[in-house]
């Protein structure tokens, strides 16, 4: 009846206010009071950075700010030197980066007792859009794209275009990200003819005030496609030259152009293999063009070999021989785990395996393998989880966060990127908790030491809070458990859909939900389930050891000897590294079958919890977020249902055990979800549930 009740006050409501829609995101303007800022310095980007103080100041009334430019040794890129009133930094972005470092902490409490130096721990800090050209975006969950239109006729740059980019750049800037790829990495080869090169242009210079650079993704057989030249050979003078001429060209419309993005012979797109070379000789050829202007290439280890061999291998096995060969304006741009931005991967091996080459981590913010943008998953402690592994490449403490930020191997550059949950959606990503991953995003990228725990409650309190000191009934009630909820709703994803390293068991309708059983005859193998959960009447998981795919042998010392090893390999990455039995015994003392059921109910019944959790929270909500999240809650819930009937149903096809009796049953019928996985019945409610900013486009 209550929940009835708000809902028609709503619909009333929503048709005069919009305030809490979510598009103002964590930069909430909270009544600030008046201060004094001070910069000799008179530029765009010292006008924001006075504009921001100014509408947003919570320290003492009538404080003077002093902002400065004058480099020192300890800071160091966009870092700065941040007191209470006063900014020095070594740019004008750097003091724009500690004037939201500053509002922040007034914001959240967080007090800066002493002079402190805060230094960024990556250079480059980029969001990878998968936007195409005409206005879709590949995996986006969030309405259609920020910077492209449909057609091409839509070219033109407007008003409300302008707007939206300086807002969007505004909201990367306040966590310190600093480059937008603009275009899919399945690149179309338009976006570098003259027209498309333009609008280029116009979001570079929304951008640049705020620090972000932009870049974009080359296709690599452009020379051919609009250059009219027969081959797109790396070591040809034409082609050469090609990209020579190319590069001049953007440079004299964005003097500050970032440089390239390239996905080359990988699912089906262009590279040098198709002309014998190899990836060193095709990115060293794009880096020499963009090197006199101090662009950089950031090529994609994401690549498939010819080889059968376990797909966990080859990207391993295609770059580290190359190490050493690269320019050094070429950043290798690498997946966190070895196949597919799956909820729970091991890293990579090839971070910290390859020494004499920049490599750079790429996560996804778009939740392509885990419930769009349907599902409530906080991505922190999936980052926090990798950034913080240890390879032991170079000791004990090597983890991939000191193996891509320059602290153990020499880096010309260092870089992260994440691909961008962003589109039309009036409130940006599609879920209001969708937004804290791009939160949570910015802010590794600027500290990769920071924990997910401290990013949580920030965004929660700069995302919810109405005063900046709230009561601590608000705190009890409302930011505890919200961020506990968020702490947990990843592993609770991982259990509801591929736990104890399961992994590639998605539907291959929109990756949404199970599908297991998923295997057309002609289909490659490695883009089938089948391949990767090897179920059997003996057991379940892909055999990675030493007597099968021996991909444990890509990682250091003790790593390979420890996943090697059955029993000493972590619970978590079980079925990643080993084929096990079904009934092979688990630290908890069950079989693995029973564990696995466990694990399924347990991830359900977590996504039960949340929603008590959320809607205990109602009073200290406004009513169009907080139901929002309930009904996205709903989805979640019955879609973690789905995946728990579904892969549960059908292992036990294979196991020919009994689910454990003191488990919730099955509510969904296997023979039904295989029917309905082939008519993609499960479309997110994501899709049509939010407003788009489509009316000012
Ligand atoms: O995960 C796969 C996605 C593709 C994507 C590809 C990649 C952009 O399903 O949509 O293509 O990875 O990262 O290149």
């Amino acid at each position: 009846m209550k929940i009835f009740s708000r809902t028609v006050v709503l619909l009333f409501l929503s048709a005069y206010m919009y305030a809490e829609n979510g598009h103002d995101l964590w930069l909430r303007n909270k009544n600030a009071v008046s201060v004094n800022v001070v910069c000799a310095k008179n530029t765009a980007t010292i006008a924001i950075a006075k504009q921001e103080l100014q509408q947003d100041w919570q320290g003492a009334p009538n404080a003077s700010v002093v902002l400065t430019i004058k480099p020192d040794k300890a800071i160091k890129g966009d870092g700065f030197r941040l007191s209470q009133t006063t900014i020095q930094a070594n740019s004008d972005y750097g003091v724009l980066y500690g004037v939201y470092e500053l509002l922040r902490r007034q914001q959240t409490g967080e007090e800066i007792t002493a002079a402190e130096v805060v230094n960024p721990s990556y250079e480059r800090r980029v969001l990878d859009h998968w936007d195409n050209q005409n206005g879709t975006i590949e995996r986006g969950y969030a309405g259609r794209s920020i910077f492209w239109r449909s057609t091409k006729d839509s070219l033109v740059v407007t008003e409300a275009d302008k707007k939206l980019w300086r807002e969007y750049a505004r909201a990367n800037a306040s966590v310190g990200i600093n480059g937008s790829v603009l275009n899919n990495v399945n690149a179309n080869v338009d976006v570098l003819t003259i027209d498309y090169l333009k609008r280029v242009k116009a979001i570079a210079d929304e951008l640049r005030p705020y620090g972000v650079k932009v870049y974009l993704s080359a296709k690599f057989s452009a020379p051919s496609q609009i250059g009219g030249i027969k081959t797109c050979d790396p070591l040809d003078p034409e082609v050469i030259k090609w990209w020579k001429d190319k590069a001049k060209e953007i440079y004299r419309l964005i003097p500050d152009f970032g440089g390239f993005l390239v996905k080359a012979n990988s699912e089906g797109q262009p590279g040098p293999q198709d002309y014998k070379r190899t990836h060193a000789e095709g990115a060293n050829m794009m880096a020499d063009a963009l090197k006199p202007y101090g662009g950089i290439v950031m090529w994609r280890a994401f690549v498939y070999s010819a080889s059968d061999n376990d797909r966990a291998k080859q990207a391993y096995e295609e770059f580290v021989p190359l190490d050493g060969q690269f320019r050094d304006n070429v950043i290798i741009q690498v997946k966190n785990g070895p196949i597919d931005f799956q909820p729970r991967e091991p890293f990579s091996p090839l971070f910290g395996a390859m020494k004499k080459t920049s490599l750079m981590p790429e996560v996804q913010i778009t939740q392509e393998y885990l419930g769009h943008s349907t599902h409530l998953v906080f991505l922190s402690t999936m980052w926090e989880e990798f950034l913080k592994s240890d390879t032991y490449q170079a000791g004990e403490g090597s983890t991939v966060a000191r193996c891509t930020d320059g602290s153990l191997f020499p880096q010309k550059h260092t870089a992260i990127a994440g691909v961008a949950n962003i589109g039309l959606d009036v409130n940006w990503c599609g879920h209001h908790f969708a937004q804290s991953n791009w939160y949570a995003f910015g802010r590794l990228a600027w500290n990769n030491s920071l924990t997910s725990e401290q990013i949580a409650a920030e965004w929660i309190k700069l995302t919810f809070q109405q005063h900046a000191s709230e009561s601590s009934d608000w705190q009890a009630n409302f930011l505890t458990p919200v961020k506990q909820m968020m702490l947990e709703s990843r592993e609770a994803a991982v259990s509801y859909m591929m736990p104890l390293g399961l992994h590639h068991i998605m539907s291959a309708n929109e990756h949404y939900g199970p599908g297991p059983w998923w295997a057309p005859k002609k289909m490659r193998k490695d883009w089938t389930p089948p391949y990767y959960h090897q179920a059997d009447s003996i057991g379940v998981g892909f055999n990675r050891t030493h007597t099968g795919s021996n991909a444990v042998a890509q990682y250091h010392e003790p790593l390979y000897s420890q996943f090697d090893n059955i029993e000493t390999c972590p619970e978590t990455y079980l079925l990643w590294f080993h084929h096990a039995a079904w009934n092979h015994q688990m630290k908890s003392g069950r079989t693995l079958w029973s564990e696995l059921c466990y694990h399924y109910d347990r991830g359900v019944q977590q996504v039960r919890q949340f929603q008590k959790i959320w809607d205990k929270t109602e009073s200290y909500v406004d009513a169009e977020r907080f139901l929002q999240v309930q009904s996205k809650l709903r989805s979640q819930s019955r879609n973690a249902q789905l995946w728990k009937d579904g892969c549960l149903l059908y292992f036990q096809q294979f196991s020919k055990m009994p689910i454990p009796y003191d488990i919730e049953r099955p509510v969904n019928d296997l023979e039904e979800m295989i029917k309905n996985d082939t008519r993609r019945p499960q479309r997110p409610a994501a899709f049509s549930s939010n407003r788009q900013l489509n009316q000012a486009h």
